[in-house]
């Protein structure tokens, strides 16, 4: 009897903790998401938007995988972006 419910307990804890643990990187993605979403259709962003090279090269890096250099922020073509800027 006493055993059957420390197992039934046990369950119970790790259930909630994996719904928890579930819940906290979901979360943390979102987060993610949220802090650094560009937009990769379309031609938006120049040089000019941007203040500084690292600004513009975060954007380049994180649109480069699928849209490659849609924003034609590196014109010569070496993966470093706007160098005019800093
Ligand atoms: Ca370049």
């Amino acid at each position: 009897m006493n055993r059957a419910l420390i197992i039934t307990l046990v369950i119970i804890i790790l259930v909630i903790a994996g719904f928890l643990i579930f819940l906290a990187l979901s979360g943390g993605e979102k987060g993610d998401e949220l802090n650094n979403t560009y937009d990769c259709s379309a031609d938006v962003y120049n040089c000019a938007d941007f203040t500084t090279q690292a600004e513009a090269q975060a954007v380049f890096d994180y649109c480069n995988p699928t849209a490659r250099d849609i924003h034609r922020l590196d014109n010569d073509g070496d993966g470093v972006v706007c160098e005019s800027l800093d």
